[in-house]
């Protein structure tokens, strides 16, 4: 029981360092009339963002970046439930109110609602944790409670290279160990390269899996992501035995992949469904500026890395510079400078009112929680949460017991409610 935390406070004392800081940057950083909804009479200083960005690219509408600032009215209370863990990655609930929780190196282990990390899982096939690969996201089965079923994504070291895998298989009885471990699927082509494979795995509402397969990063690798017949840079839908989902987009299409959901796709860290339309959110690590929320619809492409908001960390533009095409999806909330989002999870408890469908986003070099306030498929509000706490955050749930949980890259995991 440490580390509590009014985020109240540190809301407060980042709004007003927000708007004092930002009269002194330059007009060009927030062009009149891109980021304020019509009718309102906030100035664009409103925004939690404060420092300019990397480029003078335009956003596509109004409010696709540095949306007004919103605060949390109610009191909320943060707490640190563990700090022994070791880079964690992902973290599922479990119903009796435990977690899973996958760390990069390749374990994978239970947590106590109170934080008691247990012995590791056994039987985790070995992960190529080089580079940005290790033991990824994870997702239990709705049935869980009476098949004790878990699916996860890693890097595989296969003998022609590296590649997203994702395998399931059943916790045992005692929790000791995973059971009957089964490599369903594998993003093919394998690389040799070891960054940016995503990867998260969610359930959609028929039983299906679906995972986020990052671009492998490498220009000669990337391209692949606008191709229908590359399992790299994709959304992917698949049966929990690793088949194409009945309705997937490309099914019966020459030369495309059945499993492929979407495409042009770069480091996809987080995937979620909107508890109410019941749509696909997506959020994806960008280049230089390029951060992205999207929205996904089956069968279409999103982008990258023929467009894109950010530019190369070399400084160098992506591809002809360019941020819209026909034909390509727009994301619906961008960050530059980016804040690397990870893992990111609806709010749907009834704990926090105010809280209820907004989205919650793991910030890497960001350091905090986002907060995005959505309304009619836009974004009209951000917020950045426990940013005093110094942390890299990976990934962020909600519990059974409709409180927030997030790890962090230092190896902590925390508990977020209402106080
Ligand atoms: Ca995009």
């Amino acid at each position: 029981m440490k580390n509590y935390i009014l985020i109240g406070i540190a809301s407060t004392l980042l709004l007003a360092f927000s708007c004092s800081k930002k009269r002194n940057e330059p007009d060009t950083t927030n062009p009149p009339g891109t980021t304020n909804p019509p009718g309102t009479t906030n100035p664009p200083s409103s925004s939690v963002e404060t420092n300019p960005p990397n480029s003078s690219y335009r956003p596509a509408f109004e409010g696709q970046t540095r949306v007004n600032a919103v605060r949390t009215t109610t009191a909320i209370q943060s707490r640190v439930l563990t700090s022994s863990l070791t880079a964690p990655w992902g973290i599922a609930a479990l119903p009796d109110g435990r977690f899973l929780v996958t760390e990069k190196a390749g374990t994978m282990w239970i947590v106590s609602a109170e934080g008691q990390v247990s012995a590791a899982v056994s039987g985790i096939p070995a992960v190529n944790s080089a580079g940005q690969g290790g033991l990824l996201g994870l997702c239990v089965d709705p049935a869980f409670a009476t098949n004790r079923m878990v699916y996860w994504s890693y890097s595989e070291r296969l003998p022609e290279g590296n590649v997203l895998a994702v395998a399931k298989g059943r916790l045992a009885a005692n929790d000791a160990s995973m059971e009957n471990v089964t490599v369903i699927y594998r993003a093919t082509p394998a690389y040799a390269g070891t960054n940016q494979y995503g990867s998260r795995v969610i359930f959609d509402r028929n039983g299906n899996l679906v995972v986020s397969s990052g671009d492998r990063s490498d220009p000669g690798i990337r391209v692949q992501a606008q191709s229908v017949s590359s399992g790299i840079g994709k959304i992917i839908r698949i049966t929990t035995d690793g088949q194409p989902a009945a309705g997937n987009p490309f099914v019966g299409q020459a030369n495309a992949r059945p499993e492929v959901y979407s495409l042009g796709h770069r480091n996809q860290h987080g995937l979620a469904f909107h508890p109410v339309t019941g749509n696909l959110w997506e959020g994806e690590l960008g280049p230089r500026g390029g951060d992205e929320i999207n929205l996904i619809r089956p069968g279409a492409n999103y982008g990258w890395p023929v467009i894109t908001y950010g530019i190369d960390y070399s400084g160098q533009p992506i591809g002809n510079a360019i941020q819209q095409q026909t034909g390509m999806e727009q994301p619906v909330y961008y960050w530059d400078p980016v804040v690397s989002p990870s893992g990111m999870t609806f709010y749907r408890g009834n704990r926090i009112p105010e809280w209820e469908n907004n989205l919650f986003v793991a910030a890497l070099s960001g350091m905090h929680i986002v907060r995005l306030v959505i309304a009619d498929n836009r974004v009209t509000g951000e917020e950045r949460l426990l940013a005093s706490e110094g942390q890299r955050f990976r990934d962020i749930i909600q519990g059974n017991d409709n409180a927030l949980y997030a790890i962090t890259d230092g190896g902590r995991l925390y508990r977020i409610d209402r106080q």
